[in-house]
């Protein structure tokens, strides 16, 4: 695929619905997938991570006003860069908190799926990762609501559908702040884990100050955090796609890279709870059909599409 295409469109009134088109390509991929998706607030630069991640400088549409650009879910599958006969599926998704849209539910509907159709999940975010930005993800919190995973006749707990959740990095873009708890430099993953401790007591403040932190904790075992510097001059960053790649700077193409390399190293090929790998074709038949676990044995997805 030499650019991306839509996987699922989200209508003016709200629905999703899966492009066939999208869905033919997927079927031609006889290869195992591995499939890596951006979720997080709009306008915070996902669409230009995920081309960086494809190593193309163009690729998924960026926007440059304050509207936002991304729809739905697209996808672009190329290659994998390092592990051989696999394909690595990227998922751009539409951008949460939208104020023109106004929605909460779609958004929880479209990071449900991004989750369930994940072997990673990239959550994007600018600034820091202070309470608001944790807050602002209550996505996570409602997750349970909107996957429901069982098999006939059971009920199943958390810790079960935890076990096909993808690996969960934070990418943190435009940090500025010095990396350092109680006067200690700290690691992006001790920065990470810093942010999401939980406090003592149950006070009302207490508890809704430590549920997002506990849902992240106990949804995602496997978590990585990345800080990006600035891309570039402030006066440049309307122009990535275009921008002479001179102008990038250096600590942030450093990132991307390791981000990058973390990624194609880490991130494992989909698979099923019987241990069989996804491939592009199998992928969609998952899509297809989570909601009739009987044909994977995995999910069981409700209200969702
Ligand atoms: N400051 C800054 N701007 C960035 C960065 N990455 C991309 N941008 C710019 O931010 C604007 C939005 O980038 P997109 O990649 O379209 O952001 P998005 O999160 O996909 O936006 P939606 O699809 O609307 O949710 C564009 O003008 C980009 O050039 C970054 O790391 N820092
Ligand atoms: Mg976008």
């Amino acid at each position: 695929m030499d650019k991306p295409v839509c996987l699922i469109d989200s209508t003016s009134d709200g629905k999703l619905c899966v492009q066939e088109s999208a869905v033919q390509i997927l079927q031609k991929i006889e290869q195992p997938v591995v499939v890596v998706s951006v979720v997080g607030l709009y306008r915070t630069g996902k669409s230009y991570l995920m081309n960086r991640l494809a190593g193309k400088q163009t690729g998924f549409a960026l926007g440059s006003t304050i509207q936002s650009k991304t729809k739905g879910i697209w996808m672009w599958c190329v290659p994998h860069p390092t592990k051989k006969e696999t394909t690595l599926v990227l998922l751009d998704t539409e951008g949460l908190g939208d104020v023109d849209k106004g929605d909460s539910k779609h958004d929880t509907k479209i990071f449900s799926l991004a989750v369930l159709l994940s072997s990673t999940i990239v959550l994007n975010s600018r600034g820091t990762i202070d309470n608001r930005a944790i807050e602002e993800m209550q996505y996570v919190t409602e997750l349970t609501e909107y996957i429901k995973i069982k098999s006939p006749d059971e009920v199943v707990d958390d810790s079960e559908f935890v076990k096909f959740f993808p690996s969960f990095i934070w990418a943190v873009r435009d940090f500025t702040l010095q990396r350092k708890i109680n006067g200690k430099d700290a690691t992006d993953d001790e920065y990470l884990e810093f942010a999401l401790k939980l406090k003592l007591g149950n006070s009302v403040q207490v508890m809704n100050y430590n549920l997002p932190r506990e849902c992240i904790r106990k949804y995602f075992p496997s978590r990585k955090c990345f800080t990006f510097p600035f891309p570039t001059n402030p006066d440049n960053v309307s122009y990535l796609e275009t921008l002479d790649p001179a102008e990038i700077s250096k600590p942030f193409l450093e990132v991307t890279d390791c981000f990058s390399r973390f990624i194609f190293d880490h991130s494992q090929v989909k698979n099923l709870k019987d241990g069989h790998k996804v491939t592009g074709r199998v992928w969609v038949i998952l899509r297809k059909h989570m909601w009739k676990p009987s044909l994977v044995g995995l999910c069981h997805v409700w209200r969702m599409l």
